[in-house]
């Protein structure tokens, strides 16, 4: 491997070109070589911009000579044969979320990678480098809060195009509490419950915006998500953590504070997650490309992946049926199945024998 290592940027929309300026102007020790995307004009400005070469086909740019690592951001459909390919060349690669669109391929993932017995993919689950939920998660893990009873999360975008359905809501937005609920009580999630409520008149008919979700943990404590994309305000994510001795809050957008002549004191909003996120998205891709160069992963692996995908699809099943499902994680195995309350065609996973963690 060369000095630097050299990544191919599958898809370059907002999130893949966002990652492709990181890695070119903040992140040491990294250089994009290859970029593709399925609309040939955009990987051409991209590419043009850190002068990197465009590979129209997607497996040829993640089986490039001059490629040693793979970031996808590609949509979350493309994952699992692009996963597929990163396995079978041996490359780390770092993947958005989700890891793929259904339990099954994501658990072949995980499988797949486990018979390599060297973990290569990590997830981009960016909120895990963010300091206030690192700070939030050591608080926690040395005992600060006691055993942590209950976890309150609010999740509000400004806006969002019309493809953002209910299902669309859980699998790209709420996948974010479940993730960083696994992340910082160190727990699976055992069952979801989805709360339709009235819908904002911005949102399309039939989509309900907001909404709220409720989970259980291993331990029984619970969790409320109240996901709100159309507020039409600013990017809010919060979450407040409360335990047998003490809560904790993150997420108050504790910026500049102004005090003016009219009476009138406050700071600004924050716009969009990449403002919110920014820093952690550079942390999360420093260390990604140390961790690739050292042959490992320093972030949310593949198994998390597949759990956040087995619990969102345990989401979208509650949302169709209207009853709370069960998130069954058989001792080590997986989420072996997702089942509802009440009669329903449940999801069944196979079995899988000795996976991390
Ligand atoms: C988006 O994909 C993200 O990752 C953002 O963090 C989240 O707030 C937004 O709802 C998602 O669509």
């Amino acid at each position: 491997m060369s000095e630097d290592l050299r990544i191919a940027v599958l898809g370059v929309g907002m999130m893949g070109a966002f990652h492709v300026d990181a890695l070119s102007k903040r992140v040491r020790g990294a250089r994009v070589t290859v970029v593709n995307d399925f609309l040939a004009d955009k990987a051409e400005e991209v590419a043009g911009k850190v002068g990197a070469r465009v590979e129209a086909d997607p497996i040829a740019a993640i089986n490039d000579p001059e490629v040693d690592a793979v970031l996808i951001a590609t949509p979350g459909a493309a994952h699992a044969e692009q996963l597929t390919a990163c396995l079978d060349r041996g490359v780390p690669v770092l993947c958005e979320k989700p890891l793929t669109t259904d339990i099954a391929s994501a658990f072949a993932i995980v499988k797949k990678e486990k018979a390599l017995g060297k973990q290569l993919i990590q997830v981009g689950f960016m909120r895990r480098f963010d300091p206030e939920y690192v700070a939030l998660r050591n608080l926690i893990a040395g005992g600060r809060l006691g055993n942590p009873l209950i976890v309150h999360c609010t999740h509000r975008n400004p806006a969002v195009g019309d493809h953002f359905n209910s299902e669309y809501m859980i699998r790209d937005s709420v996948v974010h509490e479940v993730d960083s609920v696994r992340f910082l009580l160190g727990q699976e999630l055992t069952s979801v419950e989805v709360i339709k409520g009235a819908a904002t008149s911005s949102a399309p008919h039939g989509t309900h915006d907001p909404m709220l979700v409720i989970f259980e943990t291993e331990s029984g404590a619970i969790v409320t998500d109240e996901i709100f994309v159309r507020t039409g305000v600013a990017y809010e994510v919060r979450t407040e953590v409360a335990g047998e001795k003490g809560s904790a809050l993150i997420g108050l957008d504790q910026n500049l504070q102004v005090k003016s002549p009219d009476g009138r004191w406050g700071g600004a909003i924050t716009p969009s997650f990449v403002e919110r996120f920014g820093q952690a998205y550079d942390i999360e891709l420093q260390r990604w490309v140390d961790a690739a160069k050292a042959g490992t992963i320093d972030g949310a692996s593949a198994w998390d992946g597949y759990a956040a995908v087995a619990v969102c699809e345990a989401g979208v099943l509650s949302l169709r049926s209207g009853v709370k499902v069960h998130v069954h994680l058989a001792g080590g195995s997986t989420v072996a199945a997702v089942e509802p309350e009440e009669p329903h065609a449940g999801i069944q996973a196979p079995d899988l024998e000795g996976a991390w963690p």
